[in-house]
């Protein structure tokens, strides 16, 4: 079994079905590491140097280990209600969402919004945007106008590795 494919189970796990492998997150989204590592192995080989390199390594720095490395969890993606103690930040004047061309006439309506998730999730750049897209069909790219939506009060938080979170954008400030 790859990195690759244990770092999705990994994903499944922390931001939406804990309960498959028998564990729980907190209400921050904190599991504890060795109960991920015992819960993983009952379908794939997982230990504990494996996860450190699967964490330190990932290219969107998807997890996060607490101070003591005793606790892990994603750092963004959650369908499952936690707290993640995210600070607003100050964004770019432009960031970007990528979408499969189909949500187009929806979201032209109604704007960007959560679905599944906690937040929108919105990209630093157009390259990752249009493989955010590419997961869900055709890629569309939506330029937004962050600096604007800032202004009229809506609020962003920053993620390690470039992620972005707000809970909504309005169709008026999605830029084509
Ligand atoms: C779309 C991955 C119709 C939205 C990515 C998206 C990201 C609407 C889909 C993170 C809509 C939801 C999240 C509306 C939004 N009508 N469709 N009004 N508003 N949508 O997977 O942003 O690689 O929940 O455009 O990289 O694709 O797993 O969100 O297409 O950062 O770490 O509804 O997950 O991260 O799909 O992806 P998702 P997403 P990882």
């Amino acid at each position: 079994m790859s990195n690759k494919s244990t770092s999705k189970f990994i994903s499944l796990i922390l931001r939406h079905h804990p309960e498959i492998i028998g564990i729980v997150v907190d209400e921050h989204g904190w599991a504890d590491v060795d109960a991920l590592i015992r819960g993983v192995n009952k379908s794939r080989p997982l230990d504990r140097r494996t996860l450190e390199k699967i964490v330190a390594e990932d290219e969107k720095q998807r997890y996060a280990f607490n101070e003591d490395r005793t606790k892990i969890r994603a750092v963004y993606g959650h369908s499952i209600p936690v707290d993640l103690d995210l600070e607003p930040a100050d964004p770019p004047a432009y960031l970007y969402h990528g979408t499969a061309e189909r949500f187009v006439p929806s979201i032209e309506q109604e704007g960007l919004l959560p679905m599944q998730r906690l937040y929108v999730h919105l990209s630093a750049d157009v390259k990752t945007a249009i493989q955010v897209g590419a997961r869900h069909g055709k890629p569309f790219v939506y330029t937004i106008d962050a600096q604007a939506m800032q202004k009229d009060g809506y609020v962003f938080y920053h993620c390690t590795g470039g992620t972005w979170l707000t809970e909504c954008v309005p169709p008026r400030y999605l830029l084509k």
